[in-house]
């Protein structure tokens, strides 16, 4: 992509994605335990589409959260005039396209393909400008998801309302309710209930569009419920009061505890992530070798003043696991770190499994559909000494 090139040709070498060395940009996930290959090379990657008007934010979106662009550099962003295709390949739960859509793009052009565009697309993020009025918007939005919604049900829409950092937190809450009433009110006009829409409210000045970017990505990874089930059963037996599984390099997170979660908790624990690559691009790198910023030994502390402890350990190559928890409970660190190794080994049997699910697949069949897989719910044991039994095991089965 000549923009992207662009962009980070004006980095220095070393960091050529934010403060991320040049070799932890976003490359097809060699499965860590699973020797060098990509599962779904070859494979149609599940597809998010951003759509919206002119100037809504897309393409900042896109550049804030997947290439660490700064979010004041996105006022050079120029208007998109073609659908830009950015391939996200960091980790073997999170592989996907996202393609940025011109704002003025017309569905009843003949040179568009519907059926190719919706058909094998996970998500649709529609962007809606909250700083402007939002009536064209919103009759573009409904054009876009009756649409969509005819070619592909399995869509999930999400729409964002952006832009809301020049908005009140009054404002915020009433431009929500009225966006999501006028959209929903359409939809049943035109007896489309069945269609569902998610709303987000969101910004590139905070971390609001990571966390939106997250609940999307979550939906499109069929794993999450596993996933969660091993956080559950690791903080309750660990004291852990919330836990969050990163994926490093854009932070979102792929996967949390079913407890709610609190902007603030996300916060912090994004922050971590950055304070540990930083120091460790300054003070971790070895001339000699091509060390990564993030590797298996990367662990970190970090002790604040109100009795808090943030706790992060490395997962595999792209994910991080980071924790909250009370000072007083990390007396027992070995257990909390024994539960840990083996909450990582149940991860990494879930890529396992996943990878040679989609590799049998491959092989059968070489449909371009994409590869759906269900877990069944088989997740590990917990043992009586409260730790996660080294013997479970997580099934992947194929649907
Ligand atoms: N205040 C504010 N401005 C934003 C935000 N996101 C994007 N912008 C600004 O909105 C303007 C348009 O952003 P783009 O990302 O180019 O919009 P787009 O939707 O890709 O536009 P087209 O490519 O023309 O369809 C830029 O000046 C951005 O800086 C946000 O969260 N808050
Ligand atoms: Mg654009």
């Amino acid at each position: 992509m000549d923009d992207d090139d662009h962009y980070q040709s004006g980095y220095d070498d070393h960091y050529q994605s934010g403060s991320f060395p040049k070799d932890f940009g976003y490359a097809p996930f060699d499965g860590e335990t699973d020797g060098s290959m990509d599962p779904l090379a070859g494979e149609q990657k599940p597809r998010i589409l951003l759509m919206g008007l002119r100037r809504s934010g897309k393409s900042s979106i896109q550049k804030v959260v997947f290439h660490k662009m700064s979010p004041n550099e996105t006022l050079f962003l120029e208007s998109t005039n073609k659908i830009i295709k950015d391939d996200i390949s960091n980790s073997s739960f999170v592989q996907f396209q996202i393609w940025d859509f011109p704002g003025q793009i017309d569905f009843f052009d003949p040179t568009f393909d519907s059926d190719m565009i919706f058909g094998g697309c996970g998500a649709l993020v529609f962007v809606i400008d909250a700083q402007d009025d939002y009536m064209e918007a919103l009759n573009k939005l409904h054009a876009t998801v009756t649409k969509a919604n005819k070619v592909n049900q399995a869509i999930k829409f999400e729409v964002f309302i952006h832009k809301v950092d020049g908005l009140s937190d009054d404002c915020k809450m009433e431009t929500q309710r009225d966006i999501h009433t006028r959209a929903n009110d359409d939809l049943a006009d035109a007896g489309c209930d069945q269609i569902h829409l998610s709303f987000h409210l969101t910004s590139i000045y905070d971390h609001s569009i990571f966390e939106a970017f997250s609940k999307v990505v979550q939906k499109l990874i069929p794993q999450l419920p596993t996933l969660e089930n091993l956080l559950n059963i690791l903080i309750s037996n660990s004291a852990i009061e919330k836990a969050f599984l990163f994926d490093v390099v854009s932070k979102i997170y792929i996967a949390t505890d079913s407890s709610p979660v609190d902007m603030q908790s996300y916060e912090l624990c994004c922050d971590m992530i950055d304070v540990v690559i930083d120091v460790s691009c300054i003070y971790g790198l070895r001339e000699d070798l091509e060390a990564a910023a993030f590797d298996n030994q990367s662990s970190s502390l970090i002790k604040l003043n109100n009795g808090t402890i943030l706790y992060l350990r490395e997962v595999n190559k792209f994910l991080a696991l980071v924790c909250i928890l009370r000072e007083d409970n990390f007396d027992r660190q070995g257990v909390i770190d024994y539960n840990f190794l083996c909450f990582r080994k149940a991860i990494q049997q879930v890529f396992e499994l996943r990878n040679k699910a989609l590799a049998a697949t491959n092989a059968n069949n070489h449909s371009s559909s994409p590869v759906s897989t269900n877990e069944t719910s088989n997740v590990p044991t917990v043992s009586q000494t409260g730790a996660i039994g080294q013997n479970g095991t997580v099934v992947i089965a194929q649907s």
